[in-house]
């Protein structure tokens, strides 16, 4: 038997400023997120929604960062449930804009910190999301957990980051909108990144391969995180920062059954849906449909793919 799969809802928006994405967690199970998955033969555990705990007076030195003191509460409860279902199960994050990140992944790596495994992220996503609270123009937090997660310094407001990620063991994958600051940093840390036009010139799985060997070859847990930006905006409209030139229908489902298939997926954040602006519900049923190949749906099962 499985992990058990444990669903936990953060109604989280503080990381940008368009209302909506607190509908996200409802419109996953309104999708139909936990059938999808005991039909897979998982057991599934709903944990329900998560509330911050009490904010408390702080002001970032940017004065374009706002909402700094929800989303640091967040963050804490956060990293709280994440550790706590990290150790019980294979947690799935339901946003819920990606500021949620700052404190799932936090969560998630101090339990492999615990168990002293090495922790690998990817990151599937139109944005880097590699800001600072003090490098961010928009002040939109949601920009900025990858240099959280990487211990980039001017996150003083929050909590150290436990077992900061080191640059080679991230991984941003469909990427096309990447600010300077952004740029700069990422640069320097030589962290990997598969942008449009490396998956145009490659193809969308063999990018994905060589780093699902790395993680293997490291005895890595890997963690997830799937901004719905990352999905072309004709597929998937329900996102306030819809960037085109995005990742099509199948390619997003061969990424997945891959996901699948490598068997080191450990935990995923599912991110940034805005259900006030979907049509009939198709990216939220998208969104569970993708969650579905990544946790073993298949078209036809046979033991290998290759007949070789
Ligand atoms: B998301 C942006 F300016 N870089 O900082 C910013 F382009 O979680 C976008 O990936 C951030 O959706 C997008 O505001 C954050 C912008
Ligand atoms: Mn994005
Ligand atoms: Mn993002
Ligand atoms: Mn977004």
């Amino acid at each position: 038997m499985s992990l058990p799969r444990i669903l936990i809802g953060a109604p989280i928006d503080s990381g940008q400023r368009r209302a909506g994405c607190l509908m996200g967690p409802a419109a996953y199970r309104v999708a139909g997120i936990a059938q999808a998955l005991a039909d897979l033969g998982h057991g599934v555990e709903d944990r329900g929604d998560l509330a911050p705990g009490p904010l408390s007076a702080i002001h970032s030195p940017n004065p374009a960062v706002h909402s700094l003191a929800e989303t640091v509460a967040w963050t804490r409860a956060l990293a709280a449930a994440g550790q706590a279902a990290m150790a019980a199960g294979f947690p799935i994050f339901m946003g819920g804009d990606h500021s949620l990140s700052l404190g799932s992944v936090a969560g998630v790596a101090a339990q492999a910190a615990a168990v002293g495994r090495p922790l690998f992220v990817l990151w599937l996503d139109a944005h880097s999301d590699f800001h600072t609270p003090l490098t961010t123009t928009s002040g939109n937090l949601h920009g900025t957990p990858l240099a959280y997660i990487a211990g980039e310094p001017g996150f003083d407001a929050f909590a150290p980051f436990p077992a900061p990620v080191p640059a080679d063991r991230i991984c941003l994958y469909g990427i096309r909108s990447i600010d300077p600051a952004e740029y700069a940093t990422m640069l320097a840390r030589q962290v990997t990144v598969v942008d449009m036009r490396d998956i145009d010139e490659s193809g969308i799985v063999a990018p994905l391969r060589a780093f699902l060997d790395r993680v293997r070859a490291a005895g890595g847990m890997l963690h997830v995180s799937l901004d719905v930006d990352f999905l072309d905006p004709g597929i998937a409209p329900a996102v306030g920062t819809t960037v085109p030139g995005g990742i099509t229908f199948r390619e997003a489902h061969l990424v997945m059954e891959h996901l699948h298939d490598s068997g080191l997926v450990t935990s995923l954040d599912l991110v940034e849906l805005n259900p006030f602006l979907d049509e009939r519900g198709r990216t939220a049923k998208l969104m569970v449909d993708l969650v579905g190949s990544l946790m073993g749906r298949k078209v036809f099962d046979r033991p290998t793919r290759s007949f070789g």
